[in-house]
């Protein structure tokens, strides 16, 4: 049984699309980060870092932070969506935890909540979104999914930061220029696990 953290932002769905697509059974505890409840010490204590998503899994005694660590996890412990091959997983997981991620999450900032706008911070994040884009595109051109033929969690990594940055409608930042990740983002989109997963909220 594992005791899952999250809240509803792109990291969160992470793990929300992780624990449907693997049908783990698990507890769903919500996190509300506008609150400041990551700063709990009980959530503390399974994450130091004060960030969604996270896991306490009941059976092993091991709490695990980090959305790539977290899944990583949940598809070792299931034994499925691992990808062919481990190091072209983690590639693509790592691609998504130190750019897509943090760059997109900066874009997201300082383009649409920051009160003030900073010219040159939106055009510096843009710039590197759009070029982030374009490797996932160009990489979706020659593989329908990322670490290969078959759906794994490099895709689950990667997929809700895309659909949240388009759903924001920035400027520069349009699908119509990246067909291989308009397709990916749709196809995955499509799956009855991702729907529900994206469809649970805080009650
Ligand atoms: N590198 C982390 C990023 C997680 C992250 O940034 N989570 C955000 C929500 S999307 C959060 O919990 N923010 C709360 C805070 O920073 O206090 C991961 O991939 O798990």
């Amino acid at each position: 049984m594992i005791d899952a953290y999250a809240w509803t932002t792109p990291n969160g769905h992470k793990l929300l699309i992780a624990l449907e697509e693997l049908e783990v059974p698990h507890e769903l505890h919500w996190v509300d980060i506008m609150k400041g409840e990551q700063f709990k010490p009980e959530f503390l204590a399974i994450n130091p870092n004060n960030k969604i998503p996270a896991i306490y899994d009941r059976d092993t005694k091991h709490a695990v932070f980090e959305s790539g660590a977290v899944l990583t996890y949940l598809a070792e412990k299931t034994g499925r969506l691992l990808g062919p091959d481990r190091y072209t997983t983690l590639e693509w997981m790592f691609f998504n935890a130190g750019g897509v991620g943090p760059m997109g999450g900066q874009l997201g900032y300082f383009a649409k909540f920051a009160k003030e706008k900073i010219p040159h911070a939106i055009e510096r994040y843009t710039k590197e979104v759009q070029r982030l884009f374009g490797v996932m595109d160009k990489r979706l051109g020659e593989s329908a999914y990322l670490a290969g033929p078959e759906f794994s969690i490099a895709d689950v990594m990667n997929f809700s930061w895309p659909r949240a940055l388009l759903g924001f409608s920035l400027e520069g930042i349009d699908l119509a220029a990246y067909p291989n990740l308009a397709r990916w983002i749709e196809a995955i989109g499509a799956r009855p696990a991702v729907q529900r997963a994206l469809a649970r909220t805080p009650a």
